[in-house]
C-alpha cells in the first residue's frame, strides 16, 4: 500500500467518530512498520484520547521506527488531552504523514514544526481535499467560533416544499429521509422557525438507532410556540432552546418550567438577530446547525450571512399551485445578478431522489 492508501484507511477510521467528537474534529490514524499495519485508532468521543494516541496504544508491535499516518496535523498543546507530538516522539516514530493542516490557533503548523525539529520526516497534504472535507464543520467553527449552518429542505422538481393545502408528508422517499436522519445525528443543533412548529408540530429528534438528538433551537420572536407542542412537551428529555425577542418574564417562565431554555436576543428587522444567536450558540460549543426552515427563517438566515451550506433534496415530482410554499421566501433578490451564489456542488442519488449539496459563496 502507498501513502494515499494508508491515508484512505485513516479517513475511514476517522469517520467512525461522526456525531460524537464535536466540537472537536474527526481524526483517524494508522501506524505502519515495514509494510505491516501495526496500529489503528480514531478519535472516538469529545474530550477523550486523540486518534494518534489511540493508534499508538493499539500497536501489536513496538512502533519504534514506524510511520504514522494521521488525517489531521498532530496537536502540540495541553487541552483536555496531552500533546500528541509528545506521544509520537516517545514512541520513536520516524515518519509522519499528515492529511489536513490544523487551523486551531493553538496548533496551526506548530505541531509539524516540532516533529521536524526532532528529526522526524514529515509529509504533508496527502489526500488533503478529502481530509479537509471531512472536517469542514470543525474548520469553520475553530476559525469563526460560530456554528457551521447547513440549510436543508426537501422539494419537488417545481420547487415546492408542500402542496397548496400545506401537506408535505412526504415529498422524498425513504432513502432520502433516512439520509436526513443521519444529518440530525451529525449536526449538534437543529433550527426551525415558529411557523414550522405551528404548521407541522415536529419532534425534530434523530430516529436512527444509536443516534444522538441535536439540540432543538426554535426561532420564535414573539413566543408563539404552543405549550402543548411536541418540542415543548419533550423539552425535559431533549435540550430545547427558544430564541426570542419577547422579554415578558411570565411568558418565559411557562416555557422554562416545561424544561426549555429561553434566550432573549436583540431584534433585527423585526426578527431574532441571527448573527447574535449564532455567536451565543458558538460559545455553548454548538459547532453545527441543521437549518430546517421554513421559508421565512431560511431567507433571514441567508440574508444574515450565517448559512455555509445548502442541502436540497429533490424529488422527481411536481405539485404546482400558486400558493404552494417554496423553500426560501422573504423578499428575495430583485435581479438574477443579485443571486446568492453557490459553489463546489455535489450531486448524490438517493433512491429516486437527488441531493444537491453546495457551499454558499459570500462576496
Ligand atoms: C481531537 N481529537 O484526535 C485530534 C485533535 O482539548 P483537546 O486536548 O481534546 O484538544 C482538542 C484539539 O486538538 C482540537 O481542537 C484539534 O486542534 C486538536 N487535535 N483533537 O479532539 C484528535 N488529533
Ligand atoms: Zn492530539
Amino acid at each position: 500500500m502507498n501513502d494515499k492508501e494508508y491515508m484512505r484507511l485513516a479517513l475511514q477510521l476517522a469517520k467512525k467518530g461522526c456525531g460524537w467528537t464535536s466540537p472537536n474534529p474527526m481524526v483517524g490514524a494508522v501506524v505502519v512498520k515495514e509494510g505491516r499495519t501495526i496500529g489503528q485508532g480514531w478519535h472516538q468521543r469529545y474530550g477523550q484520547a486523540h486518534a494518534e494516541r489511540n493508534a499508538l496504544a493499539s500497536c501489536t508491535e513496538d512502533p519504534q521506527g514506524a510511520t504514522l499516518y494521521v488525517t489531521l496535523e498532530p496537536c502540540c498543546h495541553y487541552g483536555k488531552q496531552p500533546p500528541c507530538v509528545d506521544a509520537i516522539l516517545d514512541a520513536g516514530i520516524h515518519r509522519v504523514v499528515v492529511g489536513s493542516a490544523d487551523p486551531n490557533p493553538l496548533v496551526a503548523g506548530k505541531g509539524i514544526a516540532i516533529l521536524r525539529a526532532h528529526g522526524i520526516d514529515v509529509t504533508e497534504n496527502v489526500l488533503q481535499e478529502e481530509c479537509d472535507a471531512l472536517n469542514k464543520v470543525f474548520f469553520h467553527y475553530i476559525t469563526t467560533k460560530r456554528p457551521f449552518v447547513s440549510m436543508k429542505y426537501a422539494m419537488t422538481m417545481d420547487g415546492k416544499i408542500a402542496t397548496y393545502t400545506g401537506a408535505s408528508k412526504w415529498i422524498t422517499g425513504e432513502i432520502a429521509r433516512n439520509h436526513v436522519q443521519r444529518q440530525r445525528h451529525r449536526f449538534r443543533g437543529i433550527m426551525v422557525g415558529v411557523g414550522t412548529i405551528l404548521a407541522d408540530d415536529p419532534l425534530l429528534t434523530c430516529r436512527i438507532e444509536g443516534g444522538r438528538d441535536p439540540v432543538r433551537i426554535i426561532c420564535d420572536t414573539h413566543l408563539r410556540t404552543p405549550l402543548q407542542s411536541q418540542v415543548v412537551m419533550t423539552a425535559k428529555q431533549v435540550p430545547t432552546i427558544l430564541a426570542t425577542c419577547c422579554g415578558d418574564p411570565e411568558k418565559q417562565a411557562a416555557y422554562q418550567q416545561a424544561g426549555c431554555r429561553v434566550l432573549c436576543l436583540e431584534a433585527h428587522c423585526g426578527h431574532v438577530n441571527l448573527l447574535q444567536l449564532m455567536e451565543q450558540l458558538g460559545q455553548e460549543q454548538i459547532d453545527s446547525i441543521l437549518l430546517e426552515g421554513g421559508g421565512t427563517l431560511n431567507w433571514s438566515a441567508l440574508e444574515s450571512g450565517i448559512v455555509q451550506q445548502v442541502q436540497a433534496y429533490i424529488a422527481p415530482k411536481l405539485f404546482g399551485g400558486r400558493d404552494a410554499k417554496a423553500p426560501i421566501e422573504g423578499a428575495g433578490v430583485p435581479l438574477p445578478d443579485a443571486a446568492f451564489r453557490l459553489k463546489n456542488s455535489r450531486l448524490e442519488q438517493l433512491g429516486k431522489d437527488f441531493l444537491i449539496e453546495s457551499e454558499v459563496e459570500y462576496p
